[in-house]
């Protein structure tokens, strides 16, 4: 808590005037070097030597705070907004630990993630499993990551009467999200009998929504406006509905966006290499082409998909062009945000600017 006074600007009340987006920042990653103190001091209950704990140090700095931060950030947003901006210092770093979490819970995710999805980069460095070092060591390493959540929320929030709910929800959430990732692993051919294995017919729109909505939508979009709602006393289960209903759609749209992305994005600036298409995955852009192609066309997808050689691949990419796929994209894209705000728009007994500023943190995204 000490360390949120050096970022906040207060009036002689006390309450928050303003914080500026490069001050929330700093804060923020105040609370994560406070964190990883935390963590790396509490390994002295285990034996770890300085070897180890040097290790773990690592493990951290390189996997958890090189995003966007948007789902860490969206909780502090979301309680800054519903209290009308004034906060206590012990509210707003209960928002940050608990939007730490979430970044905590996205890093192990990601890390487990990229060895599964054969991916090389990541928030622009190589994938940790890529390391020389580490390689399949990266399954514990993110095994660590992921209960380091529940030693954090327990030393910060263990004696609360609301733990096991906080508990309760990282462990829905994260379910959810595995669910998620085993829909899209097992949509996918095996990675042993790749070629020429794909099944076209799994590829529709309705196996499309389903695995967005738990491996992304959940994670990416509920958890942090339900913690968001939680650190600001509301317990009416009516809001959480409306939000969770608000958030899915808004993590669909983000998904859609992602995938989009994987093709058409620049790698500098999304900071990894795309491979949806070698890796034969049920994108929303191969869903829209499978809608739009003629039996020819849709021979030709059967013979190119899920290949590595970029001739496939280049083909692929082709006959998305031929099919206007980038043109169906910006039609989606506008027609979700309209319906997107006016969803907003109907929210009642709740400030819906907190779902507003989350919406337009991810309209037009270029990562
Ligand atoms: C991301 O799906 C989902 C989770 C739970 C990490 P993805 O593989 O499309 O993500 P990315 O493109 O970032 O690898
Ligand atoms: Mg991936
Ligand atoms: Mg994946
Ligand atoms: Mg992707």
């Amino acid at each position: 808590v000490d360390s949120i006074n050096k970022w906040v600007n207060r009036e002689q009340t006390g309450t928050v005037k303003n914080i500026a987006p490069d001050q929330k920042i700093r804060m923020f990653m105040d609370v994560f070097e406070e964190l990883k103190s935390f963590l790396l001091d509490d390994l002295k209950h285990y034996e770890v030597t300085a070897e180890f704990n040097d290790y773990v140090r690592q493990v951290l700095e390189y996997n958890v705070p090189h995003g966007k931060l948007n789902r860490g950030l969206a909780v502090i947003d979301t309680l800054l907004i519903l209290k009308n901006y004034k906060v206590t210092d012990k509210e707003l770093h209960d928002a940050a630990v608990l939007g730490w979490c979430i970044e905590w819970l996205q890093a192990m995710f990601l890390m487990a993630d990229d060895l599964m999805d054969d991916s090389l980069t990541r928030r622009g460095q190589p994938c940790w499993y890529k390391l020389p070092e580490v390689e399949l060591v990266a399954c514990n390493d993110f095994l660590i990551v992921e209960t380091q959540i529940y030693k954090i929320l327990k030393h910060y929030f263990g004696k609360n009467d609301n733990f096991l709910q906080i508990v309760d929800l990282f462990k829905e959430t994260q379910y959810q999200t595995e669910i998620g990732q085993l829909f899209d692993l097992r949509t996918q051919p095996p990675q042993n009998t790749k070629a020429g294995k794909v099944d076209l017919n799994k590829y529709t729109q309705n196996t499309y929504d389903r695995i967005v909505k738990y491996k992304t939508a959940f994670y990416s979009f509920y958890l942090p406006i339900a913690l968001g709602l939680l650190v600001s006393g509301i317990t009416n289960e009516s809001t959480y509905r409306t939000a969770e209903e608000i958030c899915v759609k808004m993590g669909v749209f983000f998904q859609v966006q992602d995938d989009y992305l994987d093709c058409y994005g620049d790698e500098a600036i999304i900071g990894k290499v795309g491979r949806d298409i070698e890796e034969a995955k049920c994108s929303w852009l191969v869903v829209q082409a499978l809608h739009l192609s003629t039996p020819a066309q849709r021979r030709m997808l059967q013979e190119n998909y899920g290949k590595s050689d970029p001739s496939n691949v280049a083909k692929v990419k082709n006959l998305y062009k031929e099919l206007g796929v980038q043109q169906v994209y910006k039609n989606y894209e506008k027609d979700v945000e309209a319906e997107l705000r006016a969803l907003i728009g109907n929210v009642t007994g709740i400030n819906s600017n907190i779902f507003t500023k989350l919406l337009d943190k991810i309209v037009n995204r270029q990562k």
